[in-house]
């Protein structure tokens, strides 16, 4: 992937929280590339949440009062970077907790690693999590043997792990980024997809096309291709039903096209209900924002109403939302300290509504304006 933001940060690079370099159990972190800051910590809206290894594609829930963040534990790996996300080379994952936020977090052992996952090979990108009963799910995205993204699931009774995954991929399961919704009446929903490296566009019919499009379907002109969405069977471990198309639309009610790159769907689903309203939430990818539309239904349509983040440093963003303690909070991931696309690190900061239901644009660095002492 071209990383419009870490090349300009890293021709900045200074050296301020090295810190995290000699924490690092990050494989190979140190030794390939020392881990270096790009800015001064204060420029930042808010801190790492750990620094002991490096995280990304966070979500976050509350389970009995503690929250749980369920992140991509990202490695350096020796593949250069491309398009595809190839050099996103994760082998397991890792579990944070916390008791309160701005508390201290607890970093879990391996929760599953893609040794112990029978149908996968490689690259374990974003997960998320459900609960049902005492049971918890760990739902992920990794390679097959044959290089096509699946969605896998695997359970615990602890919501730390260690998770023991299924045998086979969720049936009918394609592309990256899965996401699970409970609604309040206990009824669960999967969303998911990606394009570009996340093959959605490779996938169309639900049937993997190995030499289908790299990035999307090349239509400028048409709707841009949606996230899916399908309801989970009573177990958590299936599909219900054929993933469905969950349609971003404009004021008009017309689908965003595919050449509207500032607002259509790239990746990193994720569903919140706010007030009685469903919030579906992604980001755009190549153009860096988190956006997100509002609806009536788990299925859509959703109205794009505009971003939540604005660009963090580095190429991906992706986030949760969650409320805890009566406020709502943005979990997202930016590479504060290592200044590499590849090597992220997860954060927190509340997220605000506006009385109309709108959420309040958060741009993740401090502005000097904001930091200069005030006038006397
Ligand atoms: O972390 C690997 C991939 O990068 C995720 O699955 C995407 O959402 C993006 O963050």
């Amino acid at each position: 992937m071209k990383h419009r933001h870490a090349l300009v940060w890293s021709a900045l690079a200074i050296t301020t929280l090295t810190g995290c370099q000699q924490q690092s159990d990050a494989p190979n972190a140190a030794a390939a590339q020392p881990a270096s800051a790009t800015r001064p910590a204060s420029d930042y809206l808010s801190q790492p949440l750990v620094k002991d290894i490096y995280t990304a594609d966070p979500s976050a829930h509350v389970w009995d009062g503690k929250i749980y963040v369920y992140p991509s534990h990202d490695i350096d790996g020796p593949t250069p970077e491309d398009d595809l996300g190839s050099h996103f080379e994760m082998r397991d994952y890792r579990v944070l907790r916390m008791d309160r936020i701005g508390g201290p977090v607890t970093l879990g052992p391996v929760a599953l690693d893609v040794k112990d996952v029978p149908w996968a090979d490689k690259q374990m990108w974003a997960p998320d999590a459900a609960k049902k009963g005492d049971t918890y799910y760990l739902y992920f995205p990794a390679k097959d043997k044959q290089g096509a993204f699946r969605i896998g699931v695997a359970t615990s009774k602890d919501p730390m792990g260690p998770f023991k995954a299924q045998p086979q991929p969720i049936k009918g399961s394609y592309s990256i980024d899965p996401a699970v919704f409970t609604d309040d009446d206990g009824q669960s929903y999967m969303y998911f997809g990606g394009i570009w490296g996340g093959q959605l566009q490779r996938n169309v019919d639900g049937v993997y096309d190995p030499d289908g499009s790299k990035t999307d379907l090349g239509q400028d002109d048409k709707p841009a291709l949606a996230p899916r969405v399908a309801k989970m069977t009573g177990d958590m471990l299936q599909f219900a039903e054929t993933p469905k198309a969950v349609q971003i639309v404009d004021e008009q009610g017309k689908p965003l096209l595919g050449g509207d790159h500032d607002r259509r769907f790239f990746e990193a689903s994720w569903m919140h209900k706010h007030k009685g309203k469903y919030y579906f939430s992604y980001s755009t990818g190549d153009t860096h924002y988190l956006a997100y539309g509002i609806g009536d239904s788990p299925y859509g349509p959703f109205t794009y109403k505009g971003r939540i983040l604005e660009p963090v440093e580095g190429w991906t963003t992706h986030h949760s939302i969650v409320e805890w303690n009566g406020k709502w909070w943005l979990f997202y991931a930016d590479t504060q300290l290592s200044g590499q696309t590849r090597l992220r690190n997860v954060k927190v900061t509340e997220l605000h509504y506006n009385p109309d239901g709108t959420i309040r644009t958060i741009d993740p660095f401090v502005t000097s304006a904001a930091k200069a002492p005030a006038a006397p």
